[in-house]
Formats: C-alpha cells, structure tokens, sequence
C-alpha cells in the first residue's frame, strides 16, 4: 500500500461549528509587559492579552444550539420558575439525589453543606485537597485530612484510579478521632488536584461499606463525574458495556449528597448545586440558600441558566461527546509524552499537567517552579495556564506555614467543545520550546499574599 492505512478507530467532535470568536494574537514585547503588570500571575491577565486561554475548563465551555435555545425559554419568576422544576427533575434522573438546591456555582454549595454539616473542631477526610473545598471546610472550623492513595502524590505512577481513597488511612483517622468528630468524607470524582483522576467503582463502594457502619456520611463533589464515569467505562471491569448515564448513577448511588460545579461536567457558563437525600439536611440548606445565594428556586441564577444546566445534564452522557472530550485532552497529553516532557501520567480528564519540580529541576518549591512555568509559557505563546503547587496549596491554617505539595504542576486545561486539535498542536510546541530552554530560567518571589485563596490574586517578582 502506498501510504499507512488511517486509524478507522479515531474520534472526531460530534458536533460543527456555527459561531466563532476571534482569537488574537500578540507580540512577546506586548506579552512582557503584560505578565509583568499581572505579577506574573495568569490569573491577572486580562483575556484580550491571551491567545489560547487554557487558564479552567470552569464556565469557559461552549453552549450547544439546544442549550441556547432553551436560554430563550428562560421562565425569569421570581419564585418556582418552570426552568428549576426541570432541573430539579433532571438531577433527579441523571445524579439520582432527591432534593435539589440550585447555587450560583460550586463553591455557594460548598459553603451551604460545610455550615451544615461541620461543626468546629471537626475532621474531614477527602481524597486530595481542593481549593475551595477546603477553605469552605475550615472557615466551618473544620480540618481537612487527606486519605487519597499514595500513588496520587507521584505524578509518574500509572495507577488506573489515582483518585482512590486509602482505606487504611481513613480507618486510622476514624479510629484516631473518633466517628462523631467526622461528619462526612469528601470525595472527588475525578480528583482536580492529583491531575484530573478517577475514583473507581470499587473503591467508593468500600467507602461506603466502611464509613455506613460509623454513620459519616459520604458528600461527593460531583463537578466532573461524568469524567470519572468515562475512565470507569474504559478502565474498570465489567463496565465496559453500561452507559456513562448508568455508570454516573450509581457511582453517586453509594453517597448522600453532592456539591455541584455546574460550570464543568454540565457544558454551561454558570450555575451549580447542591443535591441531598437527606430531609433534614435538605430543609436547613433549602433555609440557608435564602441567606446567601437567593430564593430556592434559582439560588443566585437565572431561569435561562438553570435551563441551560438541564439540557447540558442530557448531553453530557452522550458517549460521542464524552470520548471526544477527553479524547482531546488525551491528543495532547501524548503529544507531550511522545517529546519526553514530564507530566502527570496517566493523561486526567479535565487537562494535562506539567510536572514542573521535574521541568525545572533547579528551581527551589519557594522559588515557585509552576508559577514560573506557567508565566514562560504565557511569555512565549501568549498561551494561559494555571499553577498548581505550593502557591495553590496556600498556608496551613493553624501554624500559618506554607504547605509543601508533592505535586507542582501547572495545569493546561481544556474548555469543552472550544478549540480544535490545531490549538492542541500549537499549545504542545509552546510547551516544547519553554522546555527546551528550562535551564536559562530563574524562579519567582512573592511580592504580594492575599490572606484566603492567595493564587488568585497573589503577585510574584522575578529573583
Ligand atoms: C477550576 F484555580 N474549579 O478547576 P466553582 N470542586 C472542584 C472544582 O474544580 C471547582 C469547584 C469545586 C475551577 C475553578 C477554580 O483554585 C481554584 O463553580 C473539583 O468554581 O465555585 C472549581 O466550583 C468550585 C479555579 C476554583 C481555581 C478554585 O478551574
């Protein structure tokens, strides 16, 4: 044959596209002064100064023209609007919670179920830290323990479910402190923080079987659990044939509740919730949203953004676009693993993570590798990313020291349905030509700290 028969086996988007925004580029003089004045924090970027903007997969996705249809539906009432009656009816069907409170994003849920749930000097067990997960469960007056497995913390171990909970170390917790001072665990499907990694069925299925018998409930953070449902499809025995819906469904069927991101797994702009079984529960969190987020029965959003959740809800199970989603991270990822370029293995669902304690090997933690790293590539390309080491890990909150991850990385995340595999290829040799001169780069010192999730707005200087 004169040339290579094609893969019959590639994925392709299903979907075209039917609008378009224009991306711009810029000069590396305009780039230097930019990252400059944003203390070499991608956060502070303006988007306008970015080219290819893979800062979050949070709220950056692109609406369908069925979801945009349905925003022309939105019934705006103050009260009992019929776009949160469909949601409601929606979770149900998909997650399979009873009760629904809308949020306007993840962390309004997080905040409404610590303040339930946590009572001070409480401990909370999760696998792996997420940022604004903790901060609400601390502000509670609660402590973060992590249990996740020990492979999660070495970004060259290829276990297939780094996202799993050690159940030796949730053991030795509830026997350290005793089952009443834990309230729940806080499990992640898939956990962002290790590098977008699945639980597995079987593993939160033995949480359940240990943490029922104590009375701690289990409250998971849903935000990409379609994600995680995609790796137990293709990595976990004997669910190769059930459906990402049948698979998301009972991996939530083992919990009590979640917390919710709608901005993720859900294809929308805005939006979130919290979903329990308990009445209860249900009741105090129902009284609370009035307080903090509004009425609810739209919880601080629109009826035309509830609407556009529920009908991402239906497409987010669709197998085509699921395999396509990570399909495209996955491209990537190998891309990178193909040059030898240190990252995450293996390949998260969400973004492919640059290992940059190894990229930079010369640069001290204190120095920030990632930040530096993320800045570089910023400065080459104008591609954003994100940092997530020891800056996100911030401080702990009662010595006020900084933590020391293991992991320092910087995440490369991608939108769900935005750029096309050209954008892939042009981040990949970005991310090449940074690694190629990684010797010539020197770290960073922080020149500002704000006191409550300090990587956001935190400002850095050049040592
Ligand atoms: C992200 F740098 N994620 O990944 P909210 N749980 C999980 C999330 O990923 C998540 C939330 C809860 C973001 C936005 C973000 O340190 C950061 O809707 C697993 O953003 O309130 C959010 O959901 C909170 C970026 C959040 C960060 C915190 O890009």
């Amino acid at each position: 044959m004169p040339y290579p028969k094609p893969s019959r086996r590639s994925w392709a988007e299903p979907f075209k596209i039917k609008v378009v925004e224009p991306l711009k580029t810029t000069t590396h003089e305009h780039r230097v002064k930019a990252i400059k004045e944003a203390g070499y924090n991608t956060f502070l970027l303006r988007s306008g100064d970015v080219y290819i903007d893979l800062l979050t997969d949070s709220g950056t996705n692109a609406m369908s023209d069925y979801q945009w249809a349905g925003m022309m539906l939105g019934d705006e009432a103050y009260a009992g609007s019929k776009n949160f009656y469909h949601l409601e009816s929606s979770m149900q069907k998909y997650y399979g919670y009873k009760y629904l409170v809308p949020t306007h994003q993840g962390r309004g849920a997080e905040h409404i179920i610590s303040q339930i749930l946590i009572k001070p000097g409480d401990y909370i067990p999760g696998n792996m830290y997420f940022t604004t997960t903790r901060e609400h469960q601390e502000l509670a007056g609660g402590t973060f323990v992590d249990v996740i497995i020990d492979e999660a913390h070495d970004s060259e171990s290829n276990h297939p479910f780094k996202g799993n909970v050690d159940l030796q170390k949730l053991e030795d917790l509830i026997k350290k402190v005793g089952p009443k001072k834990i309230p729940y665990a806080s499990v992640a499907a898939t956990v962002n923080m290790a590098g977008g990694q699945p639980i597995s069925i079987g593993n939160i299925k033995a949480v359940r079987k240990m943490t029922e018998k104590h009375g701690i409930k289990i409250i998971l953070d849903a935000t990409r659990a379609v994600e995680n449902a995609y790796f137990i499809k293709t990595r976990e025995k004997g669910y190769e044939k059930k459906s990402i819906e049948a698979i998301l469904k009972e991996l939530c069927s083992f919990t009590d509740g979640c917390t919710m991101s709608g901005k993720k797994d859900l294809l929308v702009n805005i939006g979130g919730f919290l979903a329990v079984n308990d009445k209860d529960v249900f009741d105090e969190a129902r009284n609370m949203v009035v307080v903090f987020e509004g009425l609810h029965t739209y919880g601080g959003l629109a009826g035309r953004d509830l609407e556009a959740m529920a009908r991402g809800m239906e497409e987010m199970v669709e197998e085509t676009y699921i395999r396509s989603r990570i399909g495209q991270v996955e491209y990537l990822g190998q891309k990178l693993i193909d040059w030898e370029i240190p990252i995450v293995r293996p390949i998260g669902g969400h973004a492919v993570f640059l290992d940059a304690k190894k990229i930079y090997s010369h640069i001290q933690q204190d120095q920030f590798p990632a930040q530096t790293l993320a800045a570089e590539i910023y400065l080459d390309s104008g591609v954003r990313t994100m940092e997530r080491g020891i800056v996100s890990a911030g401080r702990d909150s009662k010595t006020g020291e900084n933590r020391h991850p293991k992991l320092e990385l910087v995440r490369v995340t991608i939108p769900r349905r935005v750029y096309t595999q050209a954008h892939m290829d042009v981040t990949a040799e970005s991310i090449l030509e940074v690694y190629e001169n990684r010797k010539k780069v020197k770290g960073m010192r922080m020149i500002y700290e704000p006191k409550h999730l300090r990587f956001f707005q935190a400002k850095f200087a050049r040592t």
